[in-house]
């Protein structure tokens, strides 16, 4: 007798990154929202990686032993793949342009890490500060018309993680502090993130790292 095996196996992920939050924090809440197992690797040996990465960048996922590259990219793939972005394709590029509409600034502050010029990292700082608050109005604005508590309405998308986590490193990482009283709904939203049971646990007991 032919036995049929219709069970699907979940791929193997490993996510590497450097020992820190950076560009690859969103994706670790991403894999903790879905509560799916994922090898979290914190990389050493950097120098001896570079030239094996697709990008020579982190971070970089393996789906399975595959590479893939770009911190933007992962975060969309694990989205489609794991069900958090629900709708239409229209709806999935709406969520994707308010993503890029945020990470467009948030990434300007990533080259400063390493930056040994003060004044000049200073005044990159103010101008993403400025920069940001334009756009949570903006975000307010439409997380008014949608209802709250999350951007798109009763349902969270990969948008709210990556808010999230762009807000906690503008402020903790790079001393911005925006006054979330001016912007309610969106600080709903961020609560409404930390809350989550999955995320709630993920924040309490993930690594604690100097940034
Ligand atoms: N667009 C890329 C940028 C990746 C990137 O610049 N990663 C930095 C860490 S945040 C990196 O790999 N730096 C080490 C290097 O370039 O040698 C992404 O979003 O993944």
């Amino acid at each position: 007798m032919i036995m049929l095996d219709f069970t699907t196996k979940m791929p193997t992920y490993k996510l590497c990154y450097f020992n820190s939050r950076g560009l690859a924090e969103m994706i670790r809440l991403i894999f903790a929202e879905a509560n799916v197992e994922y090898e979290d690797h914190r990389l050493s040996d950097w120098v001896e990686l570079k030239p094996k990465m697709p990008f020579n960048t982190v971070p970089v996922l393996y789906v399975d032993g595959l590479a893939l590259g770009n911190s933007r990219a992962i975060m969309r793939y694990l989205s489609k793949e794991f069900g958090i972005n629900k709708g239409t394709p229209f709806e999935l590029a709406k969520i994707d342009s308010w993503f890029e509409y945020i990470m467009e600034t948030v990434t300007k502050l990533h080259p400063l890490y390493s930056e040994p010029d003060k004044e000049y990292k200073a005044s990159v700082v103010a101008k993403v500060e400025k920069e940001f608050q334009g756009k949570l109005q903006k975000l307010e604005e439409l997380v008014n018309t949608n209802g709250g508590p999350y951007v798109f309405g009763k349902n969270v998308t990969s948008l709210d993680f990556a808010l999230y986590n762009s807000i906690e490193v503008m402020e903790k990482i790079y001393g911005i502090k925006f006054d979330m009283k001016t912007y309610s709904a969106v600080n709903t939203v961020l609560t409404s993130v930390a809350s989550r049971p999955n995320i709630a646990k993920w924040l309490q007991n993930r690594p604690q790292t100097l940034h």
